[in-house]
């Protein structure tokens, strides 16, 4: 797997016919209903990974920009033209907001695969759940109710859900379309107003989708959006007093900075962060399909999902026969392609930064004594192509068994039994989610029961809730959730009301 990459015809022909967004010379950010440049003026460049060419440019938002995207936002939090809107006209909104996502979801992820390199097919896929998770909370703000209290006779005694007021939205670049309807969504359901700051090498389609939210009936300054660097509009975001609530969505280290950092305002703050997820196959699995799937976990998106099955444990009796099963897998189905190009499944690593950081890791493997089985450097010649890898004679202490690498990079080991699958899939300090691949039902359920992660996927891997399940981390992986109604919660407040008769 050391061909270079040279990009088809057909990814040709698709570069050829981007959207103008993705090339015009310079985007604006969106303040209280109008498009507006960075108060400084500077912009921040942006890449297309698959070609290392020049997008366009985002205004390099700071403090001063942030702090009017807030105050815009406070004022339409108040404002009768949203805070007195009935909620049933509040669903309807967020269904317009879904159709319009609908209508634009071959553009958006086409901005996206090229912005930040994942496949066509996987940012399709993230539109899809990202309309459908509109419409699964279109339907919660009819039903998101109190609860009237059994009193005596001289009390009438009742609770409130309220929204909390401005929400701060801060995501990263490995899913720009699907990472914010979960936070966007439910924010707007429970009537709050928002002030979106993507992530600065992935802002284009957030930018985009800004201009589409504005031909819905949204009132202005209920959606804001402020690009920039985290350390600079991030940070400040987190810090400013009129945000009620950050939700986030990065690294382990960021949102432990983020969480301490809004402890000075005591804001909310709900964290997904990082994982280093365990893919457990058992002898008695359908060892073809687990071989697709075990791939598709640490190989989707170029390894660069939250969720992605990065350690990967077979039972010891079947380990040469599934070994050669995946890596016929692997070379067949997860070669790096054009991410424009269909079938695609691994494109480029995001930007530089991240494929300088993958890069350090394979070293680091080499250096902690690890086998590298396939890939392990650098696939083709331009472009941030990192050819798919498996490591294997790992051990438990090693950092690429323990750290995130965010790569197309899966270490295998193997386990004897049952207990020590549980033991070795529940060592690690990240806890999102785990694959299980058996035809056992008592090993299904009893894996599922003892892994320690918010989501335990029996027989696949990376299917995705489209609104309507709780997604969260166990251990270091975050706090609080995303999704389902524990999901909407995270954007209310109950007020209790005692009336005296
Ligand atoms: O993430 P950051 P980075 C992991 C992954 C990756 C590593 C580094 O291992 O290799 O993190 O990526 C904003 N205050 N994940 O450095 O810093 C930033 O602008 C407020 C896993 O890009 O977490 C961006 O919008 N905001 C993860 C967002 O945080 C700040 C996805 C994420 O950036 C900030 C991404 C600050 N002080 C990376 N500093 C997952 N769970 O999927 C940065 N930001």
């Amino acid at each position: 797997m050391t061909a270079s990459v040279s990009l088809p015809p057909v990814a040709e022909a698709a570069r050829r016919a981007l959207p103008a967004f993705v090339r015009a010379r310079e985007q604006m950010m969106w303040i209280g209903g109008r498009q507006v440049a960075a108060a400084s003026g500077r912009t921040l460049p942006n890449t297309d990974p698959a070609t290392e060419e020049a997008l366009a440019g985002v205004p390099r938002g700071e403090a001063a920009d942030v702090d009017a995207a807030v105050r815009a936002a406070r004022a339409a939090f108040t404002d009768p033209a949203w805070a007195g809107m009935s909620p049933d006209r509040r669903g309807r909104i967020l269904n317009r907001i879904a159709d319009v996502i609908e209508k634009h979801a071959d553009e958006l992820a086409t901005i996206d695969s090229v912005n930040m390199g994942a496949p066509h097919r996987v940012t399709t896929h993230m539109l899809a759940e990202a309309s459908e998770t509109f419409r699964y909370y279109a339907g919660w703000p009819t039903k998101l109710s109190g609860v009237a209290v059994p009193a005596g006779n001289d009390h009438m005694l009742y609770t409130r859900k309220e929204p909390l007021g401005v929400v701060g939205v801060i995501w990263a670049w490995n899913g720009p379309m699907g990472q914010l309807p979960g936070k966007l969504a439910p924010a707007l359901a429970a009537g709050n107003t928002v002030v979106l700051k993507p992530a600065e090498t992935a802002s284009l389609s957030t930018l985009r989708l800004a201009e589409l939210l504005a031909t819905t009936d949204l009132p202005a300054g209920v959606v804001n959006v402020v690009t920039g660097l985290g350390s600079e509009a991030g940070q400040a975001l987190v810090g400013h007093p009129g945000v009620a609530k950050i939700a986030f969505t990065g690294s382990t280290a960021t949102g432990k900075a983020v969480q301490r950092l809004a402890t000075d305002t005591l804001k909310r703050v709900t964290l997904e962060l990082g994982g280093k997820s365990p893919s457990v196959v058992f002898a008695d699995a359908d060892l073809d399909a687990a071989a697709r799937g075990v791939a598709a976990g640490f190989l989707g998106n170029a390894g660069q999902a939250c969720v992605a099955g990065s350690r990967v444990f077979v039972e010891e009796g079947i380990r040469e026969e599934f070994v050669q099963k995946l890596l016929k897998t692997m070379e067949a189905a997860f070669t790096p392609g054009d991410p424009l190009t269909p079938g695609t499944l691994v494109g480029p690593v995001s930007n530089k930064a991240q494929f300088d950081r993958v890069s350090s890791y394979l070293d680091i493997a080499r250096q902690e004594g690890a086998n590298v089985v396939t890939g392990g450097g650098r696939f083709g010649d331009h472009g941030y192509f990192i050819a798919p890898t498996l490591l294997d004679n790992v051990r438990p202490g090693m950092r690429v068994v323990r750290e995130e690498i965010f790569g197309p990079v899966g270490v295998l080991s193997t386990f004897t039994d049952l207990d020590d699958a549980i033991a070795q899939a529940n060592d690690t300090d990240y806890g999102l989610a785990a694959s299980v691949w058996t035809t056992n039902l008592t090993t299904a359920h009893r894996m599922a029961a003892a892994i320690e992660a918010g989501t335990v996927w029996v027989n696949s891997w990376g299917q995705m809730s489209t609104g309507n399940l709780p997604f969260g981390g166990y251990k270091q992986s975050g706090l609080g959730y995303e999704g389902g109604l524990e999901g909407l919660d995270a954007y209310t407040q109950a007020k209790a009301v005692r009336i005296t008769l």
